[in-house]
């Protein structure tokens, strides 16, 4: 079982029930063990900013998965999710990043790109990650470093009470 880290977020119908049904969803696959979570921040958007603004959280997960097929599993919960919502309310409610995968200092795969691209520069990563993993060591620095160097305008945290994902 290897570690890895994981960016959940969504801005459509009930994010933070989105999120705790993923990383429910994820806990329950036999390969995958969620060891621990952040807590949800409410986070401007971030790149397009003339849409809702996000909830985000990051997780911990140890797994016996390749990084490609942990990236594969994030993506049919995913997949399964937002088809629920897709008819009714739009394309996006919840997003799954795998972030960085131990013993994986870069990958450059077709699928997935390892660190994730960006996630030094955005705070709505950095922020929730720094709760769970501030020693890791991302491109050289660790979250903690790259988190006092990014912009937190306008983050605020939404839900800190241990064991939120587990409930719904
Ligand atoms: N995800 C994006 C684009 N912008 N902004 C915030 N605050 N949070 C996100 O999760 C996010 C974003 C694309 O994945
Ligand atoms: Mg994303
Ligand atoms: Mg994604």
């Amino acid at each position: 079982m290897r570690k890895a880290w994981l960016g959940l977020g969504g801005n459509i119908g009930d994010p933070i029930a989105s999120m705790g049904r993923a990383l429910r969803a994820l806990d329950q696959r036999a390969d995958t063990r969620v060891v621990a979570v952040s807590s949800v921040y409410r986070t401007p958007p971030w790149g397009k900013t003339d849409q809702a603004w996000f909830h985000n959280a990051c997780a911990e997960v140890e797994t016996g998965l390749e990084p490609v097929a942990l990236l594969d599993a994030c993506l049919s919960v995913e997949k399964e999710m937002k088809r629920l919502r897709a008819e009714r309310w739009g394309p996006r409610t919840i997003d799954i990043d795998v972030l960085v995968f131990e013993g994986v200092e870069t990958l450059q795969d077709p699928a997935l790109t390892l660190p994730h691209p960006r996630m030094t520069e955005r705070a709505f990563v950095l922020v929730p990650l720094a709760e769970i993993a501030p020693g890791l060591k991302v491109d050289g620095r660790t979250v903690e470093e790259w988190r006092r160097d990014c912009d937190l305008t306008g983050i605020e945290k939404a839900r800190d009470d241990a064991g939120w994902w587990q409930r719904g």
